[in-house]
């Protein structure tokens, strides 16, 4: 392991289990224990004051953005009360009164921190002033504003190649700040630019981009009401978008039929009781959510997909040809032909063994499908995270286009976004594969060349650090080392550089597998005030449904080194780029966001209208026009994929708990899936934890198998629960270690961070 310093460790520590506990899962989502949890969490971190204050101002129109998702806020009737509990989590997270101040810098050297839990790690409170880790130093210490950007900018002048930098975007960052920040990237030559989209909605982005046009979701929060049929796929609302559980509960109320597509059979997408409803929270009234739940197989959706659509071209012809909008088809789509073909050549047996549904299953849900008039799909990681995630979606929009559901009241693609800006970070140009008008816009407002060579993607980004191209990592929020794939060689890859920096509102581990230099530029969260020069200053972000909107936050900040994302930018051009622009103007956002308007299509009147908000032209919403190269939709054909698991060999899925935000770790508890105070767990079928001679309660260390390479976690407490056979579920980032970096989907090259094969054996203490 070269990536050490001295004896910094990239994994999170092994756990002693002693206070695991297991559970039978809650029937309900939501409720009075949401409110407990999340009211509980909120005090301890804000106080009273500061939490009643703060929650005040969560998703209103003269608030702040909830950091903790990308789902739409209603557009009239907003609740005084417009969060949820991991909202509230998310909130606390930021706005906690702890403080991680250079004197505590000073007392715990970076291996020692390396030694904690990123629980440990992210609960020691908001970052406080500028600190710098001098080369073999062991300590990070505290530097001036000043210093740490004089160091950053001479690094990046002394370059040999602007392509020797990356710079990295986590997606909370602001649309201003994003903006700037690819601004300040293509000045300096290079389209390096990898996002956690990356490893999120990229498949998403890409495969709809082919088939309809455009790489967004195509309905609005109002369509959840109009839909006879939502389908579910591959997402964990009850605890990654808790707010469209409102969407989905008002749906079924209506008589909405909702199939959800899982190996889990997740408590959230079942029942729910509105916390926000005395009924809800006294837990005397939940709706069922999910009319027909099909526990797919990890990676069946493609078959399963297949398989409805298969039983839908047999259930039309059955119905005289009025169960498929031919009409529409005819009109709107190119390459219906060769898609039946391919489809009726399914076999039904091949069908129904690698979904691991029944055919009868299929046509109950073929029966809801085909008959919806208007239907929404949704889904998010359980479809983006795999090899084949492109014929995933594109499945999807199969589904929707044989039933007409594009350009229609109620119906449409809706791919759940993840970070609360990851969208509008995208809109803005964060991205390593420009649009060529991106790059003739910025070359006519701003004046430059732009470079047109391709840049690298977040895998791409950590096999060039790791084999030494890259000489400075910059990254805008985040948390690059335990986020990506392969940990161990990630950290390899980080302590490859010359200078990592970091712009970032808590400590992670990212902070501690370092280049031989690394700073940590602290800066203002959502929830803060952001003064710019004695005036109030809000950012704008776009939610899952392409809606821009105002954010403004109002707390004190948690120090007074503290300094915008916008703000650490804009100094870093003025040092690089003085001629270029009046940067200093830029203390006024709205001068930031007139650049914005004159670069990308669709922010006219930007400044004015942002205040209560504009939706982004969307063609196929708009106008059901698809901006492909046949200016219209295609139907595509893709192989069923077959399993390859061999003897012993389970299919591996890295999935959210109910307590944590991606890498940041609220509690250690899983209530929805009654696991707690553990996270190093892997999720069993009984009949496979039988077959292996496996007990609950037993300890295990996971072996991946990927080309031929092993990759080893140690230490997992088995946990029997209901998934189907060959399949298992990880904590995501405990196993990212197992995800080997070259296993990526095809074409939009994300980790496929759930299906990893694995192989299991128990634990020893000695083995080495
Ligand atoms: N509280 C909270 N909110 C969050 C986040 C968080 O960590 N915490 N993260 C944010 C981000 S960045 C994102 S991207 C989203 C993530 O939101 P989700 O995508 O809901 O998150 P995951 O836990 O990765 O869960 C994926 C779901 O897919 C299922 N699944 C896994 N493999 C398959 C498969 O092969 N087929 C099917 N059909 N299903 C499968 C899993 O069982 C699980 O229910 O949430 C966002 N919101
Ligand atoms: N195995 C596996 N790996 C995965 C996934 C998975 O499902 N399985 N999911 C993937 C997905 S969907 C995503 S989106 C990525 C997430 O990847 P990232 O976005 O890189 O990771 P986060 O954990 O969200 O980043 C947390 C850190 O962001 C910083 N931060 C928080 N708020 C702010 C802010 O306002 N400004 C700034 N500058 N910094 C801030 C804090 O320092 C915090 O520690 O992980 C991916 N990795
Ligand atoms: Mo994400």
């Amino acid at each position: 392991m070269n990536y050490k310093r001295k004896n910094t460790q990239a994994q999170p520590p092994l756990e002693n289990f002693s206070d695991a506990k297991i559970t039978k899962n809650p029937d309900v989502a939501g409720g009075s224990k949401a409110v407990m949890s999340s009211t509980q969490h909120a005090f301890k971190e804000m106080g009273t004051l500061r939490t009643l204050q703060t929650l005040r101002k969560v998703n209103q129109k003269d608030g702040f953005d909830c950091p903790g998702c990308a789902w739409p806020d209603p557009e009239d009737k907003r609740s005084v009360v417009e969060f949820c509990e991991n909202g509230v989590k998310a909130v606390a997270e930021e706005a906690t009164k702890k403080r991680v101040t250079p004197q505590f810098f000073g007392e715990w050297s970076v291996d020692k921190l390396s030694l904690q839990s990123d629980y440990w790690l992210g609960k020691q409170g908001r970052l406080t002033h500028p600190v710098y880790l001098a080369p073999d130093a062991s300590c990070y210490e505290e530097i001036s504003w000043e210093d740490a950007l004089e160091k950053i900018t001479t690094k990046l002048k002394d370059l040999e190649s602007a392509n020797d930098a990356v710079f990295y975007t986590s997606g909370r960052t602001s649309n201003e700040a994003a903006f700037l920040l690819q601004l300040f990237a293509r000045m300096l030559g290079t389209n390096n630019l990898p996002d956690c989209s990356n490893m999120c909605h990229e498949s998403s982005g890409m495969g709809l981009k082919q088939v309809i046009g455009i790489g967004k979701g195509t309905v609005t929060l109002e369509d959840f009401e109009h839909a006879e049929c939502i389908v579910v796929l591959g997402q964990n609302p009850g605890t990654n978008h808790p707010r469209m559980l409102t969407a989905l509960q008002k749906a079924a109320r209506g008589g909405c039929q909702i199939i959800t597509i899982n190996p889990l059979s997740e408590v959230g997408s079942n029942r729910f009781a509105h916390p926000q409803e005395v009924s809800g929270l006294m837990g005397v009234n939940s709706t069922k959510l999910t009319s027909l739940f099909l526990q797919v197989k990890i990676n069946g959706d493609v078959a399963l997909l297949k398989g409805i659509l298969k039983a839908w071209l047999a259930l039309d012809e059955q119905n005289d040809k009025r169960l498929i909008d031919y009409d529409f088809i005819e009109k709107n789509t190119v390459g219906f032909d060769a898609f039946c073909t391919d489809i009726r050549e399914e076999s039904w047996e091949i069908i129904v063994e690698e979904s691991g549904i029944s055919q009868e299953k299929i046509e109950e849900a073929t029966q809801i499908i085909a008959h919806a008039k208007s239907m929404i799909c949704c889904w998010a990681m359980g479809l983006t995270q795999h090899k084949n995630a492109i014929a995933n979606i594109q499945n999807v929009v199969n589904l929707l286009l044989l039933g007409g559901h594009f350009g229609r009241k109620g119906a449409g693609a809706c791919p759940v976004r993840g970070h609360s800006n990851v969208q509008g970070d995208r809109t803005v140009g964060i991205t390593s594969n420009p649009p060529q008008a991106l790059l003739e816009n910025l070359s006519k407002v701003f004046d430059f060349t732009p470079p047109q060579q391709k840049g690298y993607d977040t895998v791409a980004a950590i096999e060039a650090m790791y084999d030494s191209k890259v000489k400075v990592f910059f990254s805008m929020g985040g948390n690059f080392l335990s986020a990506t794939p392969d940990t161990e060689y990630t950290a390899t890859a980080m302590s490859n550089c010359d200078l990592t920096v970091h712009v970032s509102t808590k400590l992670n581990r990212a902070h501690l597998i370092t280049g031989k230099e690394s700073i940590i530029l602290p800066c203002l969260g959502r929830t803060e005030q952001d003064v710019q020069n004695g005036k109030l200053q809000f950012c704008s972000v776009e939610n899952s449904m392409g809606i821009v909107h105002k954010t403004q936050g109002l707390l004190t900040p948690a120090s007074t080194e503290l300094r915008s994302e916008i703000w650490i930018v804009r100094e870093m051009a003025k040092a690089m780029f003085p001629e270029k622009f009046a940067w200093d103007s830029m203390d006024n956002y709205d001068v930031v966001r007139e650049c914005i308007e004159k670069t990308i299509a669709g922010f006219d009147n930007y400044n004015k209208r942002v205040h209560d908000g504009f939706y982004l032209p969307n063609a196929v919403r708009d106008k059901c026009y698809f901006a492909t190269s046949s200016e219209k939709g295609v139907f595509t054909s893709h192989p069923i994929p077959r399993s390859t698991l061999q003897k012993d060999e389970y299919m591996m899925m890295t999935i959210r708990s109910h307590d944590q935000y991606n890498t940041t770790i609220y509690g250690l508890s899983d209530r929805y899936r009654g696991i707690h105070n553990t996270r190093r767990v892997i999720l069993m079928n009984r009949s496979d934890m039988e077959n292996a001679q496996l007990k609950q309660g037993d300890h295990v260390d996971i072996t991946s198998h990927f080309s031929g390479e092993k990759r080893i976690a140690r230490k997992f407490m088995v946990v029997e629960y209901d998934i189907p056979a060959c399949c298992v579920a990880t904590y995501f980032p405990e196993a990212n270690v197992l995800v080997p970096i070259g296993h990526k989907a095809d074409g939009s090259n994300t980790p496929a961070s759930k299906s990893i094969v694995v192989t299991l054996v128990k634990f020893n203490a000695d083995r080495d």
